[in-house]
């Protein structure tokens, strides 16, 4: 048959990679028997670059199980299959899957696997290995691609890997790796299938796993004293905080975090790293390093780096306050990478998972303090600036563009995947655990596409109502940016805007710094950071992968009706890119918190 009639038009939604049917057979190979397992465990996709290693693996996907459930999401980048399974992951706290080719194909993954262990999330990563038998190894290539510990790459920054030698080990190890992979704190798993395994043929097919017998655990609620003590510290304080750190996305858990801060007067402070865990404008929220200061009793929820943010903010002298830690996160903890940050002091320790730790405390400080203390009245929130701003700005600031999509969007409901760097802290209140995703967790950039293409697919699925939208600086789009064509040809609606400096402007701050240390030009900050000479048209590169592009915006007065098109456009369905000119610069608080303790 001619190929290229054979293949589906993409203009036709439910016609996307349909295959067409194998002639019946008895005939079976062990890949078969291995795909089989992702169709029990309901794996709804795999998000993949193609390689001969898998090739066994990929022709079950799509001539055994017909390429639907699991469904194969085609990326152009190792980093922006692994991501996309990451940006799945931060909106459904469940895996999907990331294939990438032996050795090199997981070399280009490692970034992206790091991002995912950073940021607790879980994927579960297929690899594969040329033959492991040396005689049955094609010459050059597959001697190449076959590594002897392939999984000692990302071993460091997985929870679990494996290279399981039988067909009934591939599907146990399928098995462990979905647990694994879930089981708080979640993350990164990895297993290598060798070439035998996947192409040999098989004359049964094992028996389907109960896979209702391998589900993840559900986190266990802490009891007995160590709840008491936490609930009395609570309850007894004059001045508690709250540390709002990991949280799920669950509605239900972010209802219990407003109870128990309400059920002491708790102040809550929140962070970027993590997705959305507080109403932000809630009365109770908010405040800097003097809170923390002047708080007696901290209660962590899983706050990223709880030594550091406390460090900073005692200036180096131990902290006053009771602490109450609540996390599972030592679990995870290994020799090589330091994203267990510095050790913070603990009082009482609830060694479990945050939102398993709510209900329990809660009903315990009620217990001890059946009335509430009075709520403040809320304190004066910023906002993004008036859109009169647009008309008085000579040149594009980062706040205007939220200026702009206030305007264009007005009151309906949308989820921000990602904020840049040069996002203030005040510009974007979010009221539900799906308002903010976070970030990229292991502080490596390129992400921000890949993520967002993968979270934005997970909203469109869930029927969310959600219109996805990531703001991303220029150098993260860029590293990214071929991602955007997966969104494309999956029809996964999408807004991007680039709020473009044309720079690589986190590093021009530490330039700065230097320098001035140095007594040496500032002037010269840019060198070795600037994007410019060729200036990069980034909504051309948007519409190269059939998205609609839209910019360079560089007038204020144009934004307004810049993103109300992108936005309309993404709800047509469409992957819209609208490229902001910003002015290189951040807002104050951004570049303190960047030079403090931020990106690196
Ligand atoms: C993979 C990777 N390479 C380099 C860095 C160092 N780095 C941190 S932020 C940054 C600049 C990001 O540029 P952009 O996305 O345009 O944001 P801007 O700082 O301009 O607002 C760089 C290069 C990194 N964190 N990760
Ligand atoms: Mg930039």
């Amino acid at each position: 048959m001619d190929n290229a009639r054979a293949r589906p038009s993409a203009a036709v939604s439910n016609e996307i990679d349909r295959p067409m049917p194998s002639a019946p057979s008895n005939r079976i190979w062990g890949s078969d028997a291995i795909a089989a397992v992702l169709r029990e465990l309901d794996i709804p996709y795999v998000a993949l670059n193609p390689g001969a290693s898998y090739r066994g693996l990929h022709d079950s996907l799509v001539n055994y199980l017909g390429n639907t459930r699991p469904r194969m999401l085609l990326c152009l980048h190792e980093e922006s299959a692994v991501a996309l399974a990451h940006g799945w992951a931060k909106v459904t706290g469940r895996p999907m899957g990331a294939i990438v080719h032996s050795n090199v194909g997981l070399m280009h993954a490692t970034m992206a696997i790091f991002n995912a262990w950073c940021d607790r999330m879980p994927v579960i990563i297929f690899g594969a290995t040329g033959a492991v038998d040396a005689m049955r190894r094609r010459p050059w290539i597959e001697w190449i691609h076959t590594a002897r510990d392939q999984g000692a790459l990302i071993r460091n920054y997985t929870k679990w890997d494996d290279q399981p030698a039988s067909i009934g080990a591939a599907q146990e190890a399928i098995l462990r790796a979905n647990m694994i992979a879930q089981t708080p704190p979640c993350g990164p798993v990895y297993i290598n299938i060798n070439l035998e395994l996947q192409e040999d043929e098989i004359t049964t097919l094992p028996a389907p796993p109960a896979i209702e017998r391998f589900a993840p655990p559900v986190p266990l609620e802490p009891a007995g004293p160590i709840v008491r003590q936490a609930a009395e510290l609570l309850a007894s304080a004059r001045r508690p905080l709250i540390l709002a750190g990991r949280g799920s996305r669950d509605p239900e858990a972010w209802q219990r975090r407003i109870a128990l801060a309400e059920a002491v007067g708790a102040r809550v402070m929140t962070d970027r790293k993590s997705g959305a865990t507080f109403p932000t404008d809630h009365p109770l929220h908010g405040g800097g390093a003097e809170r923390i200061v002047d708080a007696d009793v901290i209660l962590s929820l899983d706050w990223v780096d709880l030594a550091g943010t406390l460090r900073t903010a005692f200036a180096g002298k131990p902290a006053t306050a009771k602490i109450i830690q609540v996390s599972v996160d030592q679990y995870v903890h290994n020799g090589w990478s330091m994203d267990y940050q510095g050790l913070p002091p603990a009082d009482v320790y609830l060694l479990a998972e945050p939102d398993a730790a709510a209900t329990p405390l809660l009903a315990a400080v009620k217990e001890l303090r059946p009335e509430a203390p009075p709520i403040p009245a809320p304190a004066s929130r910023l906002g993004p600036p008036p859109l009169s701003a647009l008309e008085d700005a000579e040149i594009i600031q980062v706040p205007h563009i939220a200026t702009a999509l206030k305007a264009a969007l007005g009151d309906s409901p949308v989820s921000m995947l990602r904020l840049p760097l040069s996002w203030a802290d005040g510009l974007w209140e979010f009221h539900h655990p799906l308002d903010y995703l976070g970030t990229d967790g292991g502080g490596g950039i390129g992400s921000g596409p890949g993520m967002s293409v993968g979270a934005a697919l997970a909203l469109r699925d869930t029927g969310s109502g959600r219109l996805p939208i990531a703001v991303l600086g220029d150098g993260d789009f860029l590293m990214g940016v071929t991602a955007l064509w997966t969104a494309v040809r999956n029809e996964i609606p999408l807004l991007i805007i680039v709020a473009n400096n044309r720079s690589f402007f986190n590093d021009e701050l530490h330039q700065e710094r230097v320098a001035r240390q140095r007594s040496r030009p500032i002037e010269n900050r840019w060198i070795g950071q600037a994007i410019r000479g060729p200036d990069i048209d980034l909504a051309t590169m948007a519409r190269g992968q059939g998205c609609t592009g839209i910019g360079p915006v560089e007038d204020p007065k144009q934004l307004v009706s810049a993103i109300r098109d992108g936005v309309a456009a993404v709800r047509a369905g469409r992957v819209c890119v609208v490229d902001v000119h910003v002015a290189t610069g951040y807002a104050a608080d951004a570049t303190a918190a960047i030079l403090q303790r931020g990106a690196g």
